[in-house]
């Protein structure tokens, strides 16, 4: 194998360049890749660690058949007997498929192949269901084809980009790095964030919307009737290229401010500045996600996005239109090959009979699904009723990702039989598993990926499988042959697949439908393999692919008119006397979902380390919290224990929880126990964003911090977090009952009690304790009544530091760093491992832009996910200085 190859990310939708590089001591090195048009080089800091995800360590490494090895041929058979049988006996609906915008369009394509084509069911859905269905369904209301229209570069050449229910700072960081780059070039491009929360995305924008959770509809049905008021609506081009203009506009009613401020809680003036900076300006991009998405309103609150830019005809050109930005590597390669449930092969609709002919044609296939499957949620509420059998669940964890995951998993551990493919056996999901399948990981594995901006771009394998793990699509197609269909899966490498799907998108197509790569139907292997990243649609001909849609005017509904859908808006429902705030779930900027890749990496712990709640100050003192207490969360479907933080940032009567804490790492942070399962009627989709619930503080007898060399197998305490840290991993714990805390400690650590050095501080209740082999750290434990305040920077620090003189270790007892060590506080920047009283230190040394920080420490200067962060600590230094106050730890 080559020394460099060149791949994609394969966490987030922006679908950045990577090359890998193998050293000759066997290490691997990443690094941008500076010929890739998504990132031209640049990396965040998830994508920057990802050499650190490459450790066999916690690999799934051989099939298991009830927790036993198992040869391979074992456990295809064991699955193709057990879903055969299934079927035989109850039906093809009684068997499902749970798939994931995380695996590539090859594997995507033979799952989709083998449920609709041959097993004849449309029971296969995705986790796109939790995260893109809205926009799939809107997109399809309007366009009649789930069509992004626009391209990366929109966003660079707007004046106008309005981001809504988008945290593009930590969720989509290059992207947000280039709009960054955009404005610094061109300070007129003007930022909106629409956001019940004020984010790192909303602290650098011109102008935050912090909206009442969930009334995005109100908000831009205000702005229909506002831009029409203010004759701003283009007549001409809705008269030429659009339907349901009157439908829509008398759906969201006369323009009236007051009316608008009073559902969404804004102020009059801020949603006045808002329309009017949209009325002037034609080069406007709404940028749209979660927020949006996740809601059961969601696919009303694309319309109401769509029909804006319909009505302003601001769609197909430059620097205009609207742009839902996909989650997952490869969320747009699933809508591709048709993995929704609801949803034919190459953007062919289920319902359309022709279409369902011309997929069964082409597959030779004995049989083709004839009515949409069960969406995600409801799939999941079959399997609990015992009415879907048999489940094979690939590269997602139900267990966590779903709402009400407490009955998923009540649910997975009564089916009779269920399969999952995996990378890694620390998932919440695999000890649901009958059988377990290795599955090749990112740098394994070979096929391709299509990013948000639908630019197709190879994953290349660089390292060999772990272990037995194979890819994904060669499991699906070695079940396939054994449940009959070997001349129909007879795939010996990805490009098989790749030139079948690709033919399948031109089969019958001659522009009817968006999705065309027809060019590279015959594509040969070795083309393959050198494939550069493109865009679709790239029919047979075309030299190249497409930058944008729809800027003729014509759409794929059936007169090839778009359709302004009208949509009304709908208060949210609420329960403010038994659940009196909403619970809002999402994304920090270091984790990836539960944490099965990013928690291998001990630097992308250093910015959060724990499973927490951010509340507003009045509700936490409503709620009689403090800062860093233990809160519990609670809806009727759950409840969840979670670190306090309390924040301006947060809206009153909405609390924000993370969605990535599983119980592999936390005792109580799987914040989708707590979620509800309501879901949009017409996609789907959970409204993952708004659960009403009840907070209330977790009475703690004692609290603990501590650093060990090795995870301890169990915690088992009423409270815990564990992150890995270099050299070994750091624990948060509490517990509602006193304990023999030494004896705890001396469990957790595995070391003799008697054997290490405490102090116990009788007046504080305050107790330390630490255990060295010769001069190097074993475990430092620290316990107190309240929350421990200890800097957890400098105590990690130690375990990793070797040899510690004298002063060092004694300073654990006194839990503050001594004499010279200086404690870098909260880590800010955990590309570079800056800590918060580092970027203090230089700003007082006279670094106070966060340019100058970035030349003094290097903070912000790698993948720049902190740099609005970096900006308000410099902010609140300013005011401190004033104030003459010493800064506290960041977050
Ligand atoms: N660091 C990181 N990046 C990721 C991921 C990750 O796990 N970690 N996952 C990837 C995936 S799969 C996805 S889908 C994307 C998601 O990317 P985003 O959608 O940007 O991320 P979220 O944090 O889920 O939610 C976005 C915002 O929606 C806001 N919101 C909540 N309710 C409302 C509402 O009613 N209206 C509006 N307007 N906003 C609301 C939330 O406050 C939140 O800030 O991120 C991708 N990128
Ligand atoms: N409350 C709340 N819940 C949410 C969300 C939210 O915002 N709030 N967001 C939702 C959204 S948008 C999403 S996308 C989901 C994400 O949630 P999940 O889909 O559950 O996310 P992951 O934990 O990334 O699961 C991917 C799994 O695939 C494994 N894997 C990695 N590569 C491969 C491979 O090549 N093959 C196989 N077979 N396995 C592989 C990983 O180890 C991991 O276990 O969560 C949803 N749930
Ligand atoms: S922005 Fe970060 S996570 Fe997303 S693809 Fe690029 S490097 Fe990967
Ligand atoms: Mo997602």
């Amino acid at each position: 194998m080559p020394d460099s190859v060149r791949t994609t990310c394969p966490y987030c939708g922006v679908g950045c360049g990577v090359i890998a590089t193998r050293h000759d001591d066997g290490r691997v090195s990443v690094a941008g890749d500076p010929d890739h048009p998504a990132n031209f080089g640049r990396l965040c800091s998830k994508g920057s660690a990802l050499a650190d995800t490459l450790v066999d360590a916690e690999r799934l490494l051989h099939p298991e058949i009830g927790g036993e090895r198992a040869d391979w041929g074992a456990a295809l058979d064991l699955v193709a007997a057990k879903f055969s049988q299934a079927i035989a006996e109850h039906g093809p609906d009684s068997v499902a498929f749970y798939v994931s915008g995380q695996i590539l369009t090859e594997d995507y394509y033979v799952a989709n192949k083998l449920m609709k084509g041959f097993i004849g069911s449309a029971n296969i859905d995705t986790n796109s269901r939790l995260c893109m269905a809205s926009s799939v369904a809107g997109h399809r209301r309007a366009f009649g084809a789930d069509t992004v229209p626009g391209t990366y570069e929109d966003l660079e050449q707007a004046d106008l980009v309005v981001l809504v229910g988008s945290n593009l700072a930590w969720c989509h960081p290059v992207l947000f790095q280039r709009l960054e780059a955009a404005r610094a070039a061109r300070p007129g491009l003007r930022v909106v964030v629409v956001d019940p929360r004020r984010t790192a995305t909303a602290a650098v924008a011109d102008l935050h919307l912090a909206l009442r959770p969930d009334t995005d509809v109100a908000l831009f049905n205000g702005l229909l009737a506002h831009l029409a008021e203010v004759g701003k609506l283009d007549r001409t081009y809705l008269a030429r290229h659009t339907s349901g203009v009157e439908a829509a506009l008398a759906a969201a009613g006369p323009a009236d401010l007051r009316a608008a401020a009073r559902e969404t809680g804004l102020a009059p003036s801020d949603i006045a500045l808002f329309y009017r900076w949209v009325a002037e300006t034609p080069r406007t991009v709404t940028v749209y996600s979660q927020g949006v998405n996740q809601s059961v309103t969601g696919t009303d609150k694309v319309n109401a996005i769509l029909n804006v830019h319909l009505a302003s005809g601001r769609i197909g050109r430059p620097g205009c239109g609207p742009f839902s930005v996909t989650g997952q590597p490869n969320a747009m390669g699933g809508r591709e090959v048709g993995g929704l449930a609801n949803m034919l092969a190459a953007h062919m609709a289920l319902e359309n009979p022709d279409h369902r002919k011309l997929v069964r044609d082409f597959w030779q296939s004995p049989r083709i699904a004839e009515r949409p499957g069960l969406k995600a949620v409801e799939m999941f509420q079959a399997v609990r009723g015992g009415r879907i059998r048999a489940i094979w669940i690939m590269a997602t964890n139900p267990v966590d990702s779903l709402p009400d995951a407490d009955a998923v998993r009540a649910g997975l551990e009564a089916c009779e039989f269920v399969v999952v493919s995996d990378v890694t056996r620390r998932t919440d999901t695999v000890p649901c598993a009958h059988v377990l399948l290795p599955a090749a990981a990112w740098g394994e594995k070979d096929g391709t990926v299509t990013n948000s901006e639908r630019r197709i771009s190879r994953q290349r394998a660089f390292r060999a499988p772990a272990g037995e793990a194979r890819p994904d699509w060669w499991a699906l197609a070695e079940v396939a042959r054994r449940m009959g269909h070997a001349d129909a899966f007879d795939y010996r490498a990805p490009v098989d697949i790749f030139r079948e799907h690709a033919a399948l998108s031109a089969a019958g197509n001659g522009g009817r439908r968006d999705f065309d790569i027809g060019a590279h139907a015959g594509i040969a292997a070795q083309d393959y393999e050198t494939l550069a990243p493109f865009q679709w649609p790239q029919p047979a001909g075309a030299k190249e692919g497409r930058a944008r849609f729809f800027g003729d005017g014509s759409f794929y509904t059936g007169d090839g008119r778009a359709v302004l859908v009208p949509v009304a808006y709908v208060p949210p429902r609420t329960n403010p006397r038994r659940y009196p705030l909403v619970l809002n779930t999402g994304r920090i900027r270091d984790q990836w979902h539960m944490m099965t890749r990013t928690g291998l990496s001990p630097r992308l712990f250093t910015h959060l380390a724990e499973p927490f709640c951010e509340i507003h100050p009045r509700d936490a003192a409503t709620a009689g919290l403090e800062d860093a207490d233990l809160a519990v969360v609670e809806s009727p479907h759950g409840r969840a224990l979670l670190r306090v933080l309390v924040s301006e940032r947060a809206q009153q009567g909405s609390v924000f929880a993370p969605m990535h804490w599983s119980g592999q790492f936390s005792s109580t942070g799987r914040i989708d126990a707590v979620v509800a399962p309501e879901t949009d009627p017409i996609s789907g989709q959970p409204g993952s964003k708004f659960t009403p619930v009840s907070v209330r503080r977790f009475a703690a007898r004692w609290y603990g911090f501590a650093v060990m060399s090795a995870r301890p197998a169990s915690v088992g305490t009423d409270y815990w977090a564990l992150a890995p840290a270099d050299g070994g991993v750091r624990l948060e714990c509490a517990g509602a009952d006193d304990v023999d805390l030494v004896a705890l400690a001396g469990r957790l650590s595995g070391c003799d009690p008697a054997a290490g050095l405490s102090y116990l501080d009788t007046a504080s209740g305050d107790l330390r304790m630490a255990w060295f082999e010769g001069e190097r750290l074993l475990a430092a434990f620290f316990f107190s009544r309240g929350p421990v305040a200890v800097s957890r920077s400098w105590a990690s620090g130690l375990l990793a530091s070797g040899a510690l003189a004298e002063r060092e270790r004694f300073s654990l007892l006194a839990g503050r760093p001594g004499g010279a060590a200086r404690d870098i506080g909260a880590i800010v920047c955990s590309c570079r491992g800056i800590g918060v009283n580092q970027i203090a230190a230089a700003a007082r040394g006279g670094a106070v832009s966060v340019a100058a920080i970035g030349e003094a420490l290097e903070a912000g200067t790698q993948c720049g996910s902190c740099r609005s962060e970096i900006g308000a600590i410099l902010a609140r230094l300013e005011q401190e200085e004033a104030d003459h106050a010493p800064i506290a730890e960041a977050v």
